[in-house]
């Protein structure tokens, strides 16, 4: 009871906007079942940044569905964490509104995900996409997050969450717990395309041979690793500047075998890449088996899913319910009280 009052609280979030890679899963998923016990988990599909892209109504409700499943099929454990849905909880939509407020147009536009984004969907730069960073700001915020497990992608964004929660408790006092971010040491957390390695692994890549996603099959998964671009000379040896798809596919083999990379590129040496792409394969293809096998089990039991998400909604509600009530007292809101 004593240690469970101390545990810090932990947010973070993946967007339903398609099938979950490998990237994803290692960068982000994988990682969250491993923290649960340390700390107070706090996981969400986070459906409303989804939208600041264009979503099919029907897959995004598919997706999300799939990917609540997903996280229980990698290790959350909804008895031990809140696994919700962000649409369930308003106040991430409130909270936003009044951050709003203090942060300036500037320091969206920068945003680097921002640019991209804009970039490869020109025809719907909306101000949902600008707005994005603000609203991933009120989810970690809501809940006094300590700590955010993310890819490295997400860096700039938990900076500018730092900064609306110190600019927000100078102005109106204390509120906010200033969140850190939580991202991988090693090179896990940006796993690169597997057609372009200078790129990050993204879902949303319109080659599909640049992505593993955690549904592919045996064969799919084998063939994509096959197709993997890598260098000319025939050496397996991790080295990013030189050798980046090598290193990115030695990357990949550490994460789903716990082997370090030295002991893979002992275990290679002398093997063409052929060997070595099939046995990065075979060993993802063989680690996503036993998760779509449970996902599938869970995708089975509807009511199962709906009750966690319910639970999950619940629970974070009454979390966030107390944050907001104090920002809306803060900022001078009038309550009737
Ligand atoms: P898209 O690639 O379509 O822009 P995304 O996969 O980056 O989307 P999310 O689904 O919200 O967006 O990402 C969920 C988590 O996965 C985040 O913590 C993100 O940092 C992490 N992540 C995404 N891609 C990678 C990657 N290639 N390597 C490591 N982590 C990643
Ligand atoms: N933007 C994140 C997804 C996300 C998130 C969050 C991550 C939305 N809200 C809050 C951490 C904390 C992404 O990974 N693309």
């Amino acid at each position: 009871m004593q240690e469970e009052a101390i545990k810090k609280k932990l947010f973070s979030a993946v967007q339903p906007s398609g099938a979950v890679t490998i990237g994803n899963y290692i960068g982000a998923i994988r990682n969250f079942a491993q923290l649960q016990d340390a700390y107070d988990c706090i996981y969400a599909v986070a459906d409303l940044h989804a939208i600041t892209v264009r979503q099919e109504a029907s897959a995004l409700r598919r997706n999300t569905l799939e990917l609540i499943a997903l996280f229980i099929a990698c290790g959350v454990d909804p008895e031990k964490c809140i696994l919700f849905v962000q649409s369930h909880v308003p106040a991430h939509c409130e909270l936003t509104w009044v951050l709003n407020t203090i942060t300036y147009p500037g320091e969206l536009s920068r945003m680097t995900q921002f640019k991209d984004k804009s970039a490869r969907h020109a025809e719907n730069v909306n101000m949902g996409l600008m707005d994005y960073p603000v609203l991933m700001a009120s989810d970690i915020l809501l809940y006094q997050a300590a700590l955010v497990p993310v890819g490295a992608d997400q860096k700039q964004h938990l900076e500018l969450t730092r900064d609306l929660a110190l600019r927000f408790n100078n102005r109106y006092g204390d509120t906010f717990t200033v969140p850190e971010p939580y991202i991988l040491k090693e090179s896990g957390a940006k796993i690169m395309s597997l057609a372009d390695p200078s790129k990050k692994m993204s879902k949303s890549d319109e080659n599909v041979n640049a992505f593993i996603t955690m549904s592919d099959d045996r064969d799919t998964v084998i063939r994509k690793f096959k197709k993997a671009v890598t260098d000319s000379d025939a050496e397996v040896r991790f080295d990013i500047e030189n050798k980046p798809g090598v290193s990115n596919l030695l990357t990949i083999y550490h994460a789903f075998t716990g082997k370090s990379i030295a002991e893979a590129e002992k275990e290679f040496a002398g093997k063409g890449y052929g060997d070595f792409k099939l046995a990065v394969g075979e060993t993802v293809a063989d680690a996503l088996i036993p998760i779509q096998a449970e996902k599938a089990r869970l995708l089975k039991d509807k009511d199962f899913l709906n009750g966690v998400m319910k639970r999950g909604a619940e629970n974070a509600y009454r979390i966030a319910r107390k944050t907001l009530s104090k920002v809306y007292r803060k900022v001078g809101f009038y309550s009737g009280e």
